[in-house]
């Protein structure tokens, strides 16, 4: 069964023919910041418009919250989503199937737990992007909680004594960017210049590591999992993920840390798992 699977972040959105855990074809854009819900699902409709036919379910990955098919932003400062924006009602229109939608690193969770890195163990996911999005698959389930947000640990507010503020304001991509202060024009110039040995850059992704860590620590003392699954564009990066799997080598717990086998995939792959799963449940319901 083949699926149409969508992944908004909040750089890009990534629309891709899914297979049995196997991207067959994709399309990437940039996500029009400022375009608000209908651009965004516009520009969804127009990259799958050539697979019309060629797909039996439909699902997507998003940052922020989804609650009865309704978008959210928790932090608006990764993606400014529209508030209670109809997105299940407006793709599946669009689109003229149902679909479902989950937050984006529930379904990267749940596509390394299946297909990637993750593979039939207790996990931990935790992508570190734009922003900092997390999931956990405990005893074969993805743990979503009552809200949908299970494990979503890049808003935890770890770093600061009173709170006020949730860590990945304080160490993802996002915040990389901002510290170069127009040295860099986003975090990938930063990583860019850290290899040519400036320390600005290298003291920058440092501190971002340093407080990265800090949230796989927590993961790892609140669940203890078999794997901490680490995934997005800056997590995967090799000297990144290396930074973390330093910071974590001593102490008590025998997790191993792993990148997502899946890649920047895991979200359309995990949303594609996601939709098949939920059409078989509407469908034994009919
Ligand atoms: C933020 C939050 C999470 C998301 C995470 C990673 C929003 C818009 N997003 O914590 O829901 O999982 O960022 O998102 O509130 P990404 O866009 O960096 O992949």
């Amino acid at each position: 069964m083949t699926a149409l699977a969508i992944d908004i972040g909040g750089t890009k959105i990534l629309v891709a023919l899914v297979r049995d855990g196997v991207v067959l074809e994709r399309r990437q854009v940039a996500t029009p910041r400022d375009g608000g819900g209908d651009a965004w699902c516009a520009a969804i409709a127009d990259a799958a418009a050539g697979w019309r036919g060629q797909y039996s379910s439909a699902g997507a990955a998003v940052t922020g919250g989804i609650r009865d098919g309704r978008w959210y932003a928790l932090n608006p400062e990764t993606l400014p989503a529209p508030a209670g924006f109809p997105l299940e009602a407006t793709l599946s229109d669009m689109l003229g199937l149902p679909v479902h939608c989950t937050n984006d690193a529930q379904a990267a969770g749940w596509g390394e737990y299946r297909r990637g890195a993750g593979q039939g163990r207790d996990m931990g996911f935790v992508t570190i992007s734009t922003g900092i999005g997390g999931g956990l698959v405990l005893g074969g389930k993805l743990v979503s909680g009552i809200s949908g947000l299970g494990g979503h640990v890049g808003l935890m507010p770890l770093a600061t004594v009173d709170g006020s503020t949730a860590i990945e304001n304080l160490c993802s991509g996002r915040w990389i960017a901002k510290q170069a202060e127009g040295r860099a024009d986003d975090a990938r110039g930063v990583f860019a210049a850290a290899a040519t040995g400036a320390d600005w850059a290298r003291e920058i992704i440092d501190l971002s590591m340093d407080r990265a860590a800090l949230v796989l620590r927590t993961l790892q003392w609140l669940v203890d999992p078999a794997v901490i699954v680490v995934g997005g564009g800056i997590g995967l990066v090799p000297s990144y993920f290396a930074g973390l799997q330093q910071r974590l080598a001593s102490g008590p717990h025998r997790t191993e840390l792993r990148p997502a086998l899946l890649g920047g995939d895991a979200g359309v792959i995990g949303a594609a798992e996601l939709a098949l799963a939920h059409s078989e449940t509407e469908n034994a319901h009919e």
